[in-house]
């Protein structure tokens, strides 16, 4: 707490109000742009809830959220560039920042903590840091693969099986990082986009509706109305835990996709200060701990912080090699090609 204060303190914000004869306590002055601070966040609203209250109790910073997909939050982004909402995104597949960094979104910050981070899980110029890392899986209703004759997939091709015609939900690449993911996997398992969009084709029969949210097929799928939702793991074993328990996580043999998720101090945000402060905190091993608490088992980025046995062992598991820059410079043209060659389509 001591340390996040004096940061306050260092950070000129105190003596930008003093010098306007607004002598007041660190942390206890209120409304006014130096001491709020507007949060993107792009992970489920119960994390995000639970580390924008953290911040604000430990910094004195009112922080608030808006929880949003990935996609949404570059158009959001976009959209009010020259007067941005934001200060922070928080949460969210590397991929989406590293598309809001090519947009001039982004402001490179490197935290005094950013060097506890494994160099794999950060943008090397301080655009983005991650703070969670998560794996892509197979989140199936048991009951329902039974009623189909069928046992969990093993494989992406499983997936394919005429039996799950409409029977796969999974979120659309352009509002969701998790979608997009999900997309970019196929490009670095199959070796190119036209045979990822090629397979997303097949795909599509077997697809009951793209959502817009990356967590709620998991949901979808808890709920028996599709046998298999594509997911991060980690959301699926929370959908399990919190009663959908006919649901039964499982990996593809050939290799699945990852995500790092980021933090980012947003260009032009009104509060820039308070913005590294909440980068720096996010880093830390006391604020990654707060996950499981609040549902989330993503694994954390730092060294220092706990885990939990509901977190995936990726030494347990296949990952295909996921370019995240490669899949941000083409995030954009890949998700207009899923958009008109395989959503747009007629279903067979
Ligand atoms: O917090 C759970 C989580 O799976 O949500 C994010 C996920 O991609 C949902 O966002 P989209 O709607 O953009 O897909 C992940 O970053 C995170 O692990």
């Amino acid at each position: 707490m001591k340390r996040i204060k004096k940061a306050v303190l260092a950070g000129g914000t105190i003596a930008a109000l003093a010098l306007a004869g607004c002598a007041v306590e660190p942390g206890t002055q209120g409304g006014g742009s130096s001491n709020t601070l507007t949060v993107a966040c792009g992970a489920t609203e119960e994390w995000c809830k639970a580390m924008t209250d953290a911040f604000s109790a430990k910094s004195g910073i009112q922080t608030s959220f808006v929880r949003l997909s990935s996609g949404e939050t570059v158009a959001r982004l976009t959209a009010t560039k020259n007067a941005p909402e934001f200060d922070v995104w928080h949460g969210g597949p590397a991929d989406g920042f590293g598309a809001a960094m090519a947009a001039g979104l982004i402001e490179p910050y490197t935290a005094e903590n950013a060097a506890k981070i494994p160099a794999k899980y950060k943008d090397p110029n301080g655009n983005w840091t991650g703070v969670y890392v998560g794996a892509l899986g197979f989140c199936s209703n048991q009951a329902r693969l039974k009623d189909k004759g069928l046992g969990l997939p093993q494989s992406w091709d499983d997936l394919l099986d005429p039996k799950l015609k409409s029977q796969v939900s999974t979120a659309h690449p352009s509002t969701s990082g998790t979608a997009f993911t999900t997309l970019w996997t196929q490009v670095a398992r199959l070796g190119s986009e036209d045979k990822a969009i090629d397979w997303m084709k097949k795909l599509h029969s077997n697809v009951l509706q793209y959502t817009k949210s990356g967590t709620a097929p998991g949901q979808i799928a808890g709920r028996g109305e599709v046998a298999v939702g594509l997911v991060f793991s980690h959301d699926c074993v929370l959908y399990k835990e919190r009663g959908m328990t006919d649901l039964e996580v499982s990996f593809p043999k050939e290799g699945t996709g990852y995500e790092i998720g980021g933090v980012a101090v947003i260009k032009g945000g009104k509060n820039a200060d308070g913005a590294k402060q909440y980068v720096n905190w996010a880093l830390s091993a006391e604020a990654q701990e707060l996950g499981p608490g609040a549902g989330s088992y993503q694994l954390p980025t730092n060294p220092d912080a706990k885990l939990d046995s509901r977190m995936v062992d990726l030494n347990t598991i296949k990952l295909v090699d996921y370019d995240f820059a490669k899949a941000a410079a083409h995030k954009k043209e890949l998700t207009a090609r899923f958009d008109a060659e395989v959503a747009a389509q007629p279903k067979e």
